[in-house]
């Protein structure tokens, strides 16, 4: 069943449930043309996420700030391209939010091994602020923070399990978010023992 967080803030538990095999295939492929890494923040610290990127742009942070660049600047090469099967998924569960044509022009890929977190924080860096987000989460699972327009908003804390789906669309689209540390599991599943996180979006 679908769970209306806020305005235009649609939680889809298990709508990728039946592709995870084939989304953690597809992670292994995109890493082995784009390697995760460690990227700085602007102030200059390492993030316990570590990064890469699908599509025609690839999310980046160093000194200089936060930019989607066509290439990536590890490799020198363009990113690697986009699945088809994660356009498709991104494409029906942003329809099913109300957010017809959603057509993403990168895929950010979160890898988070235990310990790992992202402080709370807004996604300012999009071209297009009308296009939803969509997140697809995968492996261990994590408590997402999910809080309002301001910093000092409340938070509610939302668990994300393998296969979930969320799309972050009109009004939630600036909200406040992050995830807490990662915790090991006992018998990790099949895939390893971390998180991974699909953000999908329109960057120009
Ligand atoms: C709510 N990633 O990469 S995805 C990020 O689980 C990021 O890796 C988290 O936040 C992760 O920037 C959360 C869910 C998400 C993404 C974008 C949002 C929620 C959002 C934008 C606005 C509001
Ligand atoms: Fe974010």
């Amino acid at each position: 069943p679908d769970v209306l967080l806020s305005a235009g803030a649609l939680f889809l538990p298990d709508f990728a449930r039946a592709q995870v095999g084939r989304l953690h295939a597809h992670i292994q492929s995109i890493a082995a043309g784009s390697p995760f890494r460690h990227m700085l923040t602007p102030g200059g610290r390492c993030m316990s996420v570590a990064t890469t990127s699908c599509g025609s742009f690839g999310w980046t942070s160093g000194r200089g700030g936060y930019r989607y660049m066509a290439f990536d600047p590890e490799t020198r090469q363009a990113w690697p391209h986009m699945p088809p099967i994660f356009r498709e998924l991104a494409y029906q569960a942003a329809a099913r939010a109300g957010f017809a044509e959603f057509r993403p022009d990168t895929c950010l890929v979160n890898r988070y091994a235990p310990g790992a977190r992202l402080s709370l924080h807004q996604d300012l860096d999009e071209g297009d602020m009308n296009a939803p987000i969509v997140s697809v989460s995968l492996g261990l699972p994590a408590v997402f923070l999910w809080g309002g327009a301001e910093r000092r908003d409340p938070r509610r804390r939302i668990t994300l399990c393998e296969g979930d789906v969320m799309v972050w669309g009109g009004d939630s689209r600036m909200n406040f978010h992050g995830v807490e540390p990662v915790q090991a599991a006992a018998g990790a599943g099949e895939h390893g023992a971390c998180r991974y996180n699909l953000t999908f979006r329109k960057a120009r």
